[in-house]
């Protein structure tokens, strides 16, 4: 008697982060990806569906995050703070956890991972600017350079272990662009689940940076360096120009949060007298 082959693509597929913004929708829709979706947060994920496993745990607790690496395949790596804040709770969180998660990621023999890296590694560039992946890192606070951190780590680990990953730097995806600035941002999430899926199931990634973001009229980041991914976004910013109309003033030369790219974040970093 033969056993039957999995139907889907990966057996199991670990998702941190799955209690945030973007956890819920992709605990939705990537399910027909894997068998089992693990699904991680230090906080509460509420009752595992049919085809779920819930760890509940810090990122910083280094045996908890190997245990739960056991029977991985592929790692979407979306936990941690998602915003500036103070550089011990982003050491916590974004550093010491992401370098968890290598290590776990390495011993557990997964061969890939897809890491939610930021715009705000680049924050310090000129909204006049367009950039590609090749440029330095320009981040524009502790939440920035603590992306950074692990666009730097899992490049390590593929030039020293050949462990691929692609580190997506997201844009603003949120159900709408809530500002002005989100109108050159903005990052649907069916664009994003679709670029999610170029990154899982290319065959070869190495170690990729691509930006996440729509098909807006307006762009920054020049993506053709991670063209091999094959992702082509569908949705645009222009759906929702009603809301945001360009009144000519942007980017306004006395507004820092309109010169640079981070916007905002350019005023919430560390504060010094
Ligand atoms: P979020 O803040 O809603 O979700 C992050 C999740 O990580 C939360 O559920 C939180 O409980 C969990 N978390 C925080 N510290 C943790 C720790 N020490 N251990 C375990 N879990 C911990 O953020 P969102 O918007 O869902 O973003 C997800 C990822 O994407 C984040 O890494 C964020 O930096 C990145 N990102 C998101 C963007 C967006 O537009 N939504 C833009 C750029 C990057
Ligand atoms: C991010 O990195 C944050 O996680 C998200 O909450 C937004 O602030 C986004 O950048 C943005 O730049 O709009």
């Amino acid at each position: 008697m033969t056993t039957p082959s999995s139907a889907k693509p990966f057996k199991r597929i670990l998702l941190t982060g799955a209690a945030g913004g973007l956890g819920k929708i992709l605990r939705e829709r990537i399910k027909d990806w894997a068998d089992v979706v693990r699904l991680s947060d230090i906080s509460d994920l509420g009752t595992a569906a049919p085809g779920e496993e819930i760890v509940q745990c810090d990122l910083s607790d280094k045996a908890a995050v190997i245990a739960m690496m056991d029977g991985v395949d592929v790692v979407l790596h979306f936990g941690g703070i998602s915003t500036e804040s103070n550089f011990e709770a982003i050491m916590h969180a974004n550093i010491q956890g992401t370098y968890n998660i290598y290590e776990a990621v390495h011993k557990a023999n997964v061969k890939r991972v897809i890491f939610a890296s930021s715009n705000h590694t680049v924050g310090y560039y000129k909204t006049t600017d367009v950039i590609d992946a090749d440029m330095p890192p320009r981040p524009d606070g502790m939440y920035g350079i603590s992306k950074c951190f692990g666009e730097s780590l899992s490049r390590y680990y593929y030039d020293r272990f050949g462990i691929e990953t692609v580190c997506i730097r997201i844009g603003s995806s949120f159900p709408a662009p809530q500002n002005r600035r989100m109108m050159v941002t903005y990052f649907s999430y069916d664009d994003l689940v679709e670029l999610l899926r170029c990154s899982i199931f290319t065959p070869k990634v190495g170690h990729t940076i691509t930006f996440g973001v729509s098909n807006n009229p307006a762009s920054w980041w020049d993506n053709t360096k991670a063209a091999h991914l094959g992702f082509q976004a569908k949705d645009s910013s222009l759906a929702f120009a009603e809301n945001f109309p360009d009144s000519g003033t942007y980017p306004a030369a006395d507004d820092i949060t309109t010169t640079y790219q981070g916007g905002a974040f350019l005023l919430t970093g560390p504060q010094y007298k």
